[in-house]
Parts: C-alpha cells; sequence; structure tokens
C-alpha cells in the first residue's frame, strides 16, 4: 500500500489534481482512497470526489496535522481494514506541515506504508507567493519528494523556469514534474512516479 500526500499552498490545485490522480488509477484498476482535510467549513471537496466515484474520508473542524493528528491515523488504520486500498492519498490543509503528517502515517502505519509526498507548487503565483509566504512554500517544497509545478497552461516559459529554480534553490534531491492538473498534461510523469515508488 501506497500512501501519497499532495501538499501545496491554497488554492495551488491538490483536490483538482488528487481527483485526476485517483480517477486515472482507478481506471487502471487499482483500489483508490481519499482523506481530505477541510478547516472549519462545509466540505464542498469530499462531495466534488464522491461524485468521481472515489473512496473517499472527509476530516474537517481542524487541521489533521495537529488538532486532527489522532483520526488521521485513527481514519488510516479505519481505511486499511475495511478497505484496503492500493493507494491511499492524503489532502492536508494548505498550511499543515508535510514533514509532521509524514511522522504520523509512520507511526501509525508501521511496516505497512510507503509514504510519498508530492507538493504542488502553483506556477501562477509562486513567484510573489515565495517572496509573502516563503516560509510556508520552503518548508512546502523542502518536504518533498516529487514536487509538481502546476498550473503550466496558465503560464509562460519564463514562468516554469523561474519556478523551477526557486524549488531548486530549496530541494536539489526532488524530482520534479510539470503539469496541469486542469487539462491533464504532465499527469501521465507524475503517475509513472508513483507507480515507480
Ligand atoms: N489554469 C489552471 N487552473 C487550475 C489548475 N489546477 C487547478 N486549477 C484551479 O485552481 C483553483 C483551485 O483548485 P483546487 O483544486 O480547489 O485547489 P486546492 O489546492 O485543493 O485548494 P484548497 O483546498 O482550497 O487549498 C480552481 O479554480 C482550479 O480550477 C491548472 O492546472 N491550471
Ligand atoms: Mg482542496
Amino acid at each position: 500500500m501506497i500512501i501519497c500526500q499532495i501538499a501545496g499552498f491554497l488554492g495551488s490545485g491538490k483536490t483538482t489534481l488528487l481527483i485526476r490522480l485517483g480517477t486515472a488509477l482507478s481506471a487502471k484498476g487499482k483500489r483508490v482512497a481519499i482523506i481530505v482535510n477541510e478547516v472549519g467549513e462545509v466540505g464542498v471537496d469530499g462531495s466534488v470526489i464522491d461524485s468521481s466515484g472515489l473512496k473517499s474520508v472527509e476530516l474537517a473542524e481542524g487541521c489533521i496535522c495537529c488538532s486532527l493528528s489522532g483520526s488521521l491515523q485513527h481514519t488510516l488504520k479505519q481505511i486499511k481494514n475495511d478497505y484496503d486500498p492500493d493507494l491511499i492519498i492524503i489532502e492536508p490543509t494548505g498550511i499543515a506541515f508535510p514533514t509532521k503528517i509524514v511522522q504520523l502515517v509512520r507511526t501509525a502505519m508501521v511496516g505497512e506504508e510507503k509514504m510519498i509526498t508530492i507538493s504542488l507548487i502553483d506556477a501562477f503565483r509562486a513567484v510573489n507567493l515565495f517572496k509573502e509566504a516563503e516560509l510556508f512554500v520552503s518548508r512546502q517544497i523542502a518536504g518533498a519528494d516529487i514536487v509538481a509545478v502546476n498550473k503550466i497552461d496558465a503560464v509562460d516559459e519564463d514562468t516554469i523556469k523561474e519556478t523551477e529554480k526557486i524549488v531548486k534553490k530549496v530541494n536539489r534531491e526532488a524530482q520534479i514534474v510539470f503539469i496541469s492538473a486542469k487539462n491533464g498534461d504532465g499527469v501521465d510523469n507524475l503517475i509513472k512516479l508513483l507507480e515507480a515508488a
């Protein structure tokens, strides 16, 4: 079983990507479950995901890397016992700490898990966001196994190169893919990396 978190700042395209990954992998015969964390709001995302035919659990009213950490661990065990999927995709909130979630998953799923962190970077906003919220963005890039630069459909080549520079400055180890979660460009490359993991 692979457990994959899609980290990424608010609005970077996490839900759009997880629906695309989830539906593509279920079409290939994989059993996919999804855990979505909504902080304090009515769960719009969960209903969108259910309509895509994926098994989903929504954790609301708190953050899974802090106040809901116990719920996250409990939910992971329950999904494993009840559904035993090939892949669990977790969408944390945009301000969660990826490394904290990795630790929580490891403690809950000792011996079971292969944990992968994808950090989604919104190419449309990366350059500005890195100036305004450097700490958060750096932390998300630093904690990634794979960095997916998203929204390449909406920006020019120079912006993509600039975004790549920011990513490489913070994390030289991570694999980088360039995608549009919206129209599907590059998502196959990301799926290959997940399948090879
Ligand atoms: N142009 C473009 N827009 C995208 C792409 N991916 C997502 N979006 C748009 O970006 C907005 C946010 O997408 P979501 O998938 O909801 O992002 P999120 O990271 O889940 O957002 P939160 O859960 O609120 O943090 C939506 O309007 C999407 O349609 C992309 O590849 N290209
Ligand atoms: Mg979302």
